[in-house]
């Protein structure tokens, strides 16, 4: 008995590609109560640089690490022109947003991003996908 597969197709392989939607299950609880805080210093921001992949930003003050579904630790404090490296610690997806803007982009483990202030003032930093984790940016002169 002789079996011949050589023909084998993949005809059938794009109307699977086709089936494979993005997962994105975001969980959509708008409902929640609205942020207590809000930020002293409202639509400034400063600039973000996004670390190449395993290659840890050193040029920074301080650091702000995305673990255990937190910001930790929930307040650091810079000078103007000084970069906090926010950096994400674990397999969660996070975002690193600062007064309300996302400055990340989605994070995973390992990702970092720099942001440095130009202006001094307290701010915000907040995840997208999780509304308890919070914390603060305090940049002075
Ligand atoms: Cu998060």
């Amino acid at each position: 008995m002789t079996l011949n597969v050589s023909g084998m197709r993949m005809v059938a392989l794009a109307a699977t590609i086709l089936t494979l939607a993005v997962g994105v299950a975001c969980g959509s609880d708008n409902g929640g109560a609205a942020p207590a805080a809000r930020p002293e210093v409202q639509a400034k921001t400063g600039d973000a640089t996004k670390s190449a992949a395993g290659q840890p930003h050193t040029d920074h003050a301080a650091e702000i690490d995305q673990k255990d579904m937190a910001f930790v630790p929930a307040r650091v404090s810079v000078k103007v022109g000084e970069a906090v490296l926010i950096k994400n610690s674990e397999t969660a997806i996070h975002t690193g947003n600062v007064n309300g803007k996302n400055i990340t982009g989605n994070m995973k483990k390992g990702d970092s991003v720099a942001w440095t202030a130009k202006e001094p003032g307290e701010y915000a930093v907040t995840c997208d996908y999780h509304p308890q984790m919070k914390a603060t940016i305090v940049v002075t002169s």
